[in-house]
């Protein structure tokens, strides 16, 4: 995927239409598509080949099981059509490397969470999680966009590895903030997809992001 507008949107509706009426509108100011298990759920599977067809697809299962599990799981996706995976760090080195090896690189590791309960557990081991993410080969991190001075932090320990940052909007994180403290991308859901004129607001943040980068 390459990077225009430095936003990817979180489309985390629940059927296909309205998976198909946000995308369609916000198409032409985000890079990617992240899909959730709340669509995959609502919609089924093929989605992601649908959402495919209209923009690169990350799909966020936050995988987190042993690492034949972790492949079948990745190599069921890929196949569908997703460009890349996100998948959780705390299981270990072997169960995100099984990851790597599936998705021929194209991993985004969970450090430190954007919501408050993710200082409890994950804030003490992120910077661990995102030398994981570097030395098992994955594409990048997800770091929290709601705590921007920890995005700089983590773009100091993976150095040239992107950088997703969700909790931009509806979590409080601002994209210009999040973007000039490392970040390579924001990701977006609930300020695009609940607004009144998803593109119009996808266009704005979009606009925020493109000065910042
Ligand atoms: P909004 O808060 O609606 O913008 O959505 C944020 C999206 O990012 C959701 O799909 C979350 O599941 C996801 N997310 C977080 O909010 N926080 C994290 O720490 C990690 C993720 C993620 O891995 O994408």
């Amino acid at each position: 995927m390459e990077r225009r507008n430095g936003v990817i949107l979180a489309l985390d509706v629940t059927s296909r239409e309205e998976a198909n009426r946000v995308a369609e509108a916000v198409r032409d100011h985000v890079d990617a598509i992240k899909i959730n298990w709340p669509l995959i759920l609502g919609a089924g599977p093929d989605i992601i080949t649908e959402m495919a067809r209209l923009r690169p697809v990350i799909c966020d299962m936050k995988i987190a099981d042993i690492p034949n599990t972790n492949r079948l799981i990745v190599e069921q996706t890929m196949a569908r059509g997703a460009e890349a995976v996100i998948c959780h760090g705390f299981a270990g080195a072997d169960s995100v490397k099984a990851c790597v090896d599936a998705a021929k690189g194209q991993v985004f590791v969970v450090t430190e969470m954007s919501h408050p309960g993710g200082q409890e557990f994950t804030a003490p081991v992120a910077e661990k999680l995102a030398l994981l993410a570097k030395e098992v080969g994955a594409r990048g991190i997800v770091a929290p966009a709601t705590r921007p001075e920890r995005v700089a932090e983590l773009r100091g320990v993976i150095g040239d590895l992107e950088i997703i940052s969700p909790g931009v909007g509806s979590q409080g994180g601002k994209a210009s903030e999040t973007l000039r403290a490392g970040a390579t991308y924001v990701i977006v859901g609930r300020s695009i997809y609940q607004a009144e004129a998803p593109r119009e607001a996808a266009r704005v943040l979009s606009e925020e992001a493109r000065v910042a980068l």
